[in-house]
């Protein structure tokens, strides 16, 4: 990922400009968007990614919330977040139709829907707690989203299958965004030539484990190539909430497309 778009790399730039505006002429709420501002520099600077790259595969990682605040808004997300009755939550696999397990709910910008395996998400409107985080991940990133999907695994028994974010309703190339509050979590990547029974080459799966606070950015071309998935684990038993902020194609801007 293209890290230089958004980075602030001398900070000693950046900060004296803003505080130099922070005088008289100023008002108080100026003055603290402005700090505002500051410490969210600070926040895109400070942190720390690792890279997960494989043929095909390209991944960011970062702790984008320290612990005491992940754990504050995994809190808020359990209190303001209403996920969609069970008929909306079904997904359709071979032409059969299955309720899945977990919680889902999507929220975003008017105009706007979203269709995956076999059914059409329409979002619910941003409220302010969805539109911090997303703020949060548009600074470390340099990217924008106008949807998310929010995922709620009551346990280790709850889990997503392999699949791809591969939907036509995506903006070609936008990235994904994955934040994950809760419990921690296994998280497996698979590439598409090496899930049929007899694989042609050996391509090894890509584990890794999605913390409290965690962002993980899926770059293009990684949905092309690689299936993902969040597979049972028995042993944990607290819960787990995942949003995955997306790009979609508003719905006036689609071409007619059956
Ligand atoms: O919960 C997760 O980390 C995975 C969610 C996911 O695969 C998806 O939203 O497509």
């Amino acid at each position: 990922m293209t890290m230089d778009r958004f980075l602030i790399k001398n900070s000693s730039t950046r900060k004296h400009p803003l505080l130099v505006e922070c005088t008289d002429t100023v008002t108080l709420p100026e003055k603290a968007k402005l700090r505002k501002n500051e410490d969210d520099s600070l926040l895109a600077e400070h942190l720390t990614w690792k890279e997960i790259r494989a043929e095909g595969l390209s991944c960011d990682y970062t702790l984008l919330y320290s612990k005491t605040e992940a754990d504050v808004i995994f809190q808020q997300l359990e209190r303001e977040i209403t996920y969609f009755p069970e008929d909306l939550s079904r997904v359709q696999v071979y032409g059969k139709w299955h309720n899945v397990p977990r919680k889902q709910v999507t929220y975003g910008d008017d105009g706007l829907s979203y269709k995956f395996s076999g059914i059409t998400l329409s979002p619910k409107p941003w409220i302010p707690l969805l539109n911090s985080i997303r703020d949060r991940v548009e600074l470390a990133t340099g990217h924008t989203f106008n949807f998310v999907l929010i995922n709620r695994y009551k346990d280790g028994n709850d889990h997503i299958g392999e699949h791809r974010d591969d939907e036509k309703d995506l903006v070609p190339h936008s990235p994904i965004a994955s934040v994950s509050f809760g419990a921690c979590r296994d998280f497996i990547f698979r590439h598409r030539d090496a899930r049929c029974k007899n694989p042609t080459r050996q391509i090894e799966s890509q584990k890794l484990e999605l913390a409290n606070g965690s962002l993980l950015m899926m770059n293009f071309p990684t949905n092309v190539y690689w299936y993902h998935s969040l597979p049972v684990r028995k042993k944990v038993l607290a819960p787990r909430v995942n949003l995955t902020f997306r790009k979609i194609i508003p719905n006036c801007e689609r071409k007619n497309t059956p």
